[in-house]
């Protein structure tokens, strides 16, 4: 069996491609009842908007708290930590399904650097790594239920094809992509700069995933809260629409573990 690698072998290849699998962040034996748990709640609150062949669920942690502890599991967060500082804030938590059928997706980077959102960091932006995106594989990631496409090395760029002008076009497969496929409770870290996109789902079973995102103390998140003023400005500003996540429910806050709750103090409701 392989070594596990380093935390210094991870913040490595996080910084040179982009990207890095940590494993066992959710125990095998624990991981079935966390992707049970996240499901139905997807299922019972699913975003009536959500696109075509996905069940999507935002503000997830306010709906299931299952996944909640392994945030901190400690060879996972030390990496998170090491690469944004040690006041790490969570600034998404969405459940996805991707159900067999599931079309490929269109090769994007993630929110503040996704050119069509309100909030976002205008191309050509500086190379520093200001946010991270963790999907946490619920369901084995593989080559055919769709494991993540991921261009390596695309975080060092200063645009990506969510923007108007760059250089790839968003839908054509890029030459040097792979799918980060790994086993159920690892977990995909990447910069979120970096270009990536869902595979198509040609098994017949259901993709059960979660985007984690997290954010350095400094990085505002304003524009995400839903009835802002700051929001409302971004969007008006720049004619887009921007992606919301609700306030963390107070009662959900408190129940969380104290180890935990650091990551969420900054979004719990007034
Ligand atoms: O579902 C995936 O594999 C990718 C998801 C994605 O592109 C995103 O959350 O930004």
């Amino acid at each position: 069996m392989p070594a596990t690698p380093t935390l210094e072998a991870q913040l490595l290849h996080l910084r040179l491609d982009g990207w890095c699998i940590v494993k066992d962040v959710i125990p095998r034996e624990e991981v079935a009842a966390v992707r049970e748990s996240v499901a139905e709640a997807t299922l019972r609150h699913q975003r009536p908007d959500a696109p075509a062949n996905i069940g999507h669920r935002t503000g997830l942690i306010n709906y299931d708290q299952s996944f909640a502890s392994y945030l901190v599991a400690p060879h996972f967060i030390e990496l998170i930590r090491a690469t944004l500082g040690q006041n790490v804030r969570v600034s998404f938590t969405s459940a996805m399904i991707n159900y067999p059928g599931n079309a490929r997706g269109g090769l994007h980077a993630d929110w503040p650097f996704n050119q069509r959102n309100a909030g976002h960091i205008p191309a050509p932006y500086p190379d520093v790594v200001a946010h991270l995106t963790t999907l946490w594989m619920l369901s084995p990631f593989s080559a055919e239920n769709g494991a993540t496409i991921v261009v390596p090395g695309s975080h060092r760029m200063e645009t990506n094809p969510s923007a108007e002008g760059c250089s790839h076009d968003e839908d054509t497969p890029y030459p040097t992509e792979i799918q980060a496929a790994g086993e159920a409770g690892s977990v995909l870290v990447m910069d979120s700069r970096m270009w990536h996109a869902a595979g198509a789902n040609r098994s017949d079973s259901a993709r059960v995933a979660m985007a984690i995102r997290f954010a350095p103390w400094w990085l505002n998140l304003n524009g995400l809260r839903p009835g802002s003023g700051e929001r409302a400005r971004q969007m008006a500003a720049t004619g887009l629409t921007e992606n919301e996540v609700e306030a963390v429910k107070k009662d959900v806050y408190a129940r969380l573990a104290s180890a935990v709750q650091p990551l969420f103090e900054h979004w719990v409701e007034h």
